[in-house]
């Protein structure tokens, strides 16, 4: 294998190239894929590490909350409080925002987190993640409050998952491309192991969960019979299905060969835009989708320019290959078309 190059290096050779990375900014990112490596520990021990089962507590969004959820949510706080990169950070697990204590210096940037996503696989080790975004704290006053947070998600400065699967894998963006770096567990350091990730624009696989299929609108129904049709439908062609139902490792999937991923709004809460959360899970994943090529909408508009009002808010979710993706999005808008 060609020598190998770390995620420091490259860090480090992008602020070369492009000062695309100010210094706090690689930190930030340096520190994240630490504590990620040390959640991949911890998920690694299962029921060695008394770390599977329930924490006996449920979150902001009312769902039970794992002890790995616990685990990693202090891990990505402990981690970030005190590199003075930092202002303040967000995360599924906490109804509030975390402000960085005042015996540690504020850095210019803002901490988004779903630190454990797809825990319902925790315990029956299937794949699992952590998703991250990053954003610029607007205004030098040292006070920060949620309002600071509600940022579309093309103002991103970075986002990224780790995939806590046969590999850990760390996927990242900056805005100039997709690198991906798999742990190399005998040194202890993430290597790269792909740069400029592409999405093909075409593609044979949806993700959907389709045990929902009653409870669709009519648009994403009708693109989905309309793959079922196969050869012989419109289409012309024959489509697979996957669903792991870990966010992460679906989206890994089609950065890696491609696929179109739909958690779209349904009728059961017809009065939440959808079940995944805009700011820390559709935001990030939008932003490496685009920056693979991909696409990101919620049925009208591409999800990184929907201007957040709640930190928590939902949303609905069609991502990963160009064309399908607009293909869909495209029933939404003139659904006689
Ligand atoms: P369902 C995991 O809980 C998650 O938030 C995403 O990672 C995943 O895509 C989705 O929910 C799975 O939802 O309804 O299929 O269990």
């Amino acid at each position: 294998m060609a020598s190998s190059i770390s995620l420091t290096r490259y860090l480090v050779e992008k602020q070369r190239q492009h000062g695309h990375i100010p210094a706090q900014l690689r930190l930030l990112i340096e520190v994240v894929a630490r504590a990620c490596k040390r959640i991949s520990i911890s998920v690694n021990k299962g029921a060695l590490g008394d770390v599977l089962g329930t924490a006996g507590s449920e979150n902001v969004q009312g769902e039970v909350q794992k002890k790995l959820d616990v685990i990693s949510n202090e891990v990505l706080i402990e981690a970030n409080e005190w590199g003075g990169h930092l202002a303040a950070m967000a995360s599924e697990e906490m109804d509030s925002i975390h402000v960085v204590p005042h015996r540690y210096p504020q850095g210019e940037y803002l901490l988004l987190f779903d630190p454990l996503d797809g825990s319902s696989n925790i315990d029956v080790n299937v794949s699992i993640g952590t998703i991250f975004s990053v954003l610029r704290k607007v205004g030098h006053s040292r006070g920060v409050s949620e309002e600071d947070f509600l940022q579309p998600g093309k103002q991103q400065a970075a986002a990224g998952y780790c995939i806590y699967g046969p590999q850990t894998t760390l996927v990242l963006t900056v805005g100039d491309g997709v690198a991906m770096f798999t742990l190399d567990r005998e040194q202890g350091s993430w290597t790269l192991i792909q740069e400029d990730v592409q999405i093909p624009h075409d593609t044979k696989e949806f993700a959907i969960n389709m045990s929902n299929v009653r409870h669709w609108a009519p648009p994403v129904k009708r693109y989905i019979d309309e793959c079922l049709a196969g050869k012989e439908g419109p289409r012309g062609k024959d489509f697979n299905m996957r669903w792991v139902a870990s966010m992460v490792a679906d989206v890994h999937r089609i950065l890696t060969r491609g696929g179109i991923f739909m958690y779209p709004w349904d009728k059961r809460e017809p009065d939440k835009a959808g079940k995944l959360r805009l700011m820390y899970e559709a935001n990030p994943m939008a932003f490496i989708v685009e920056q693979a090529g991909g696409m990101a909408t919620n049925g009208q508009q591409r999800i990184m320019d929907i201007q957040p009002e709640k930190l928590h808010q939902r949303v609905s979710v069609m991502l990963g290959s160009k064309n399908e993706v607009e293909r869909v999005t495209g029933y939404h808008q003139s659904p006689t078309a």
